[in-house]
């Protein structure tokens, strides 16, 4: 048998030199060893420069001006939301809407869709391993509007319960909102099957893919999904700009979020009439710099490819949990390598999380502590916070060597 590591599917080293940012040292002595992707990734040199060339040469706002430079700008933006509908294969560039980030998308959907849909007594089906940019809004709705809450659990394993699942549909839920990907646990959710079913029990569903589009090959179209929300920022683009993805008929049907410029057709002092698709939910002067550096990043990850991506992620932490399995007292959150993609977060028996960063800090290792923002997760497997591994394209093997090295400074300092 051929050892996969002898055989990797990218050349992260590289693919570090395309960031800049991974060359310093954060400490006298100390390299940078980056592995809190989960949070937000690092910019290829590729976004960053995309984005400064269209400040110094095409800067203009968009839809509106007659002028090149408007011209040239709008062509930029447009051209973004076209690359991503080819990206994660939607059928039409217009049902690509961009937002801030994930968490503003999920928002849309709740103030727009679902005020106007859902009446008292419905019930929206969440689960237990939801990002709180996935709870909140819903929380906020079932308050206002009598709304039922329900939650698929996540069982010992860190897999989402789908017996479960399928006695909860009995309860006829309007929507069904999921993440593709946990967080914390890295728990890839079969997403196809998840909205099958929901599908079959005449549910919408929403699927939060933060976690998803930067790792894996996405295609909304197999996947079917009534509604998709991820951010830029987490997949080599900028922050600022993120996207909901919607079949079209929902948002025809659906009022506008927010009102203002870009988003009518045309407005009298008493009313408006509301823009085509997507316009109708990009009120003001959107970020177009900011579309402009994640069409940069949609090519970067393109001429990666995102088998390659996964495949490079699932042996960084087939490495990682090999290491990190043999280091007494260290307990790793999630399921098994199976279903699970580039996040290994751990408790210590010696030490706090939050003592495990500071001390991986010091060592240069950049990793998160605490509830990542997944507090009912957490209380449910009694833990109150983690340490968090999380990695990218850029990771190499001997990021992981230096993060087991960290972890044995920790054990020699609290052991
Ligand atoms: N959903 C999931 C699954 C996430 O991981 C995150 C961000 C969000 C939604 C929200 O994304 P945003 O771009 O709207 O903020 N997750 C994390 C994290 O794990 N650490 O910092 C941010």
């Amino acid at each position: 048998m051929t050892d996969k590591r002898e055989r990797p599917a990218l050349d992260s080293e590289e693919i570090k030199k395309d960031f800049l940012i991974l060359g310093r040292e954060v400490h006298p002595g100390r390299s940078l060893v980056y592995l809190d992707s989960a949070a937000t990734s690092q910019k290829p040199e590729a976004v960053i420069k995309a984005m400064d060339d269209y400040y110094w040469r095409h800067n203009a706002n968009i839809h509106r001006g007659i002028h090149t430079l408007a011209e040239e700008a709008t062509a930029l933006y447009e051209g973004a939301r076209a690359k991503l509908a080819a990206f994660i294969n939607a059928p039409q560039p217009e049902q690509i809407i961009f937002t801030r980030n994930t968490t503003e998308a999920i928002n849309l959907v709740a103030q727009s869709w679902a005020r106007v849909t859902l009446k008292a007594g419905d019930r929206i089906l969440l689960t237990e391993m939801e990002h709180h940019s996935n709870l909140v809004p819903w929380q906020i709705l079932a308050a206002e509007h009598n709304l039922e809450l329900d939650f698929i659990p996540v069982t010992p394993d860190g897999l989402l319960d789908l017996d479960a699942y399928r006695v909860l549909l009995k309860h006829a839920p309007k929507l069904v909102a999921f993440t593709h990907m946990s967080n914390v646990l890295g728990t890839i959710n079969p997403a196809r099957t998840i909205i099958q079913l929901a599908r079959e029990a005449g549910a919408i569903t929403l699927v939060d893919g933060a976690q998803a589009v930067p790792h894996m090959p996405v295609d909304l179209t197999a996947l079917g999904a009534d509604f998709y929300a991820f951010s830029a920022h987490k997949m080599c683009g900028p922050t600022g700009i993120g996207v909901l993805y919607g079949r079209r008929d929902l948002l025809e049907a659906m009022p506008p979020y927010m009102g203002g410029g870009d988003m009518i057709k045309s407005v009298s002092l008493r009313s408006f009439r509301p823009n085509e698709l997507p316009h109708k939910f990009e009120a003001g002067t959107p970020s177009i710099a900011e579309g402009v550096g994640l069409g940069a990043a949609v090519d970067y990850l393109s001429a990666l490819g995102m088998e390659a991506v996964a495949e490079h992620e699932h042996q960084l932490i087939t490495y990682a949990m090999e290491r990190l399995s043999q280091i007494p007292g260290l307990r790793v959150v999630g399921p098994d390598l199976a279903h699970k993609g580039g996040v290994a977060s751990f408790t210590m028996e010696e030490a706090h999380p939050h003592d495990v960063a500071q001390i991986l800090d010091f060592e240069g290792v950049a990793v998160r502590a605490g509830h990542h923002c997944a507090q009912p997760l957490h209380d449910k497997f009694n833990i109150p916070s983690t340490t968090r591994a999380s990695f990218y394209l850029y990771n190499t093997p001997e990021d992981v060597d230096r993060l087991v090295d960290g972890i044995y400074r920790v054990k020699e300092t609290f052991g």
